[in-house]
């Protein structure tokens, strides 16, 4: 698949649109009787099917048989890049060795970081390719790509690389994010603060200077690292001009979200453990809470994040995969929605806004992603269903009819 040069102009009529849009009250921002025109890869406009004039219409007309049509869906924390598994890892665990016990044996990240180190770029790139296809059958045109399992600088540059390569050749939007404060590698082994310092020093404002990634993350939990090394990243990466979030209450609580908010950053999340400072921490920041209800489930957690809270201050909640070899190995966001619902108490509309509306926001691109509004890019999805909530409901069966990438309509096979 490569996009082709021309971009032209599109009508899509009978449609039920479930636009995601606050502006319009319905549950799900739904309009009916509305049509969508599309020029140039963008919504530039959202009006009622009686204002437009079908039969002089400059362009394709696309009667959608009555289907629902959302936006393109947004994975807003996923560790795509990785070579290898730990399914032998799993079994384990299965068996009732825990996770921090697997990590502190040499397991864990560091497995997957000796599995990445293994592969060329391009082999990198084939170990990917089947999960981002995955994930963009069901409906995702624009995700976030974490580094974090290369932990050295050129192995960093090389899992980004990847990312970017993936975004460029097929059609779907990545956002790159530097993670490499993810783990300890062994060469620092015994020196986290040496390790950040490199990160500090050298990793981080190489792939600022390269435009490898926009934002940058740091896994901050006793397993990860302190707030204060957490801190130092932070404040390196604001140096840089890039923004920052943060693996943070995942396992325990070390005030890691009120440190993203201190910081003005895009996201915390995991945030199993966040309490009620933190959240209006969150709140005061305009930071978005990411739920990641696949390695909660995965890990058999059993202490789910304060949703009830969230949702009384109002902060946004967006729902992610967390896609990774280790705690989350579902490259499927429509099972992490079901999850989302049946796990941590979120209506069908709330995963919903948390994978289009809320996880653009959590990726800096609130104002053109994630709604059917005039000015977004047309990332569209058409639906074979009758109502939206059968889009979270069931599972082995997709309803997904067409997918939509800035305006082009996708086969089903590049998609
Ligand atoms: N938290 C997680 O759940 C993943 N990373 C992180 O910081 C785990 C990644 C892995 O185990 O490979
Ligand atoms: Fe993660």
């Amino acid at each position: 698949m490569t996009r082709q040069q021309q971009t032209p102009r599109s009508l899509w009529r009978n449609a039920r649109l479930a636009t995601l849009d606050p502006r319009h009250e319905a549950p799900y921002g739904a309009l009916e009787g509305h049509a969508l025109v599309v020029e140039d890869g963008r919504i530039v406009a959202v009006s009622p099917e009686s204002d437009v004039d079908v039969a002089r219409f400059d362009g394709e007309v696309v009667d959608a048989g009555g289907r629902w049509i959302t936006p393109g869906f947004i994975d807003c924390h996923t560790h795509l890049v990785y070579g290898g598994n730990r399914a032998a890892e799993w079994e384990k665990r299965l068996k009732g060795v825990p996770y921090q016990q697997i990590a502190a044996e040499g397991g864990g990240i560091v497995s997957t970081v000796r599995a990445t180190r293994a592969l060329s770029a391009g082999a990198l790139y084939d170990a990917s390719l089947p999960r981002l296809r995955a994930l963009m059958a069901e409906g995702v045109t624009t995700l976030e790509s974490k580094s974090g399992y290369g932990l050295s600088l050129t192995e960093e540059i090389k899992q980004l690389q990847v990312s970017r390569r993936l975004g460029e050749t097929l059609p779907v939007e990545i956002a790159p994010t530097l993670l490499s404060a993810h783990a300890l590698p062994p060469e620092f082994a015994g020196d986290a603060d040496g390790y950040i310092e490199h990160v500090c020093r050298d990793i981080l404002p190489a792939v600022a200077e390269q435009g490898l990634a926009e934002a940058v993350d740091v896994f901050c939990e006793s397993v990860g690292f302190s707030p204060a090394q957490t801190r130092r990243v932070f404040a390196a990466a604001a140096a840089h001009g890039l923004r920052v979030k943060g693996h943070v209450e995942q396992l325990s609580n070390l005030n890691g979200a009120a440190l993203v908010a201190e910081f003005g950053g895009l996201s915390a999340d995991h945030i199993e453990y966040l309490d009620e400072a933190g959240v209006a921490a969150l709140k005061a920041a305009g930071t978005v809470a990411v739920l990641l209800p696949g390695a909660f489930y995965f890990l058999r957690e059993t202490r789910k994040p304060p949703v009830e809270l969230l949702r009384a201050a109002g902060v946004p909640m967006a729902v992610s995969t967390d896609l990774n070899p280790g705690t989350s190995p579902f490259a499927s966001l429509r099972l992490t929605m079901n999850q989302a619902c049946v796990l941590f108490g979120l209506t069908p509309e709330e995963a919903l806004a948390g994978v289009t509306r809320h996880a653009a926001q959590a990726l800096g691109r609130a104002g053109s992603h994630g709604r059917l509004a005039e000015g977004c890019v047309a990332d569209l999805l058409l639906w074979d269903i009758q109502h939206p909530a059968e889009i979270v409901y069931g599972l082995g069966v997709n309803p997904l009819a067409e997918r939509v990438f800035r305006g082009r309509r996708q086969h089903k096979e590049n998609a």
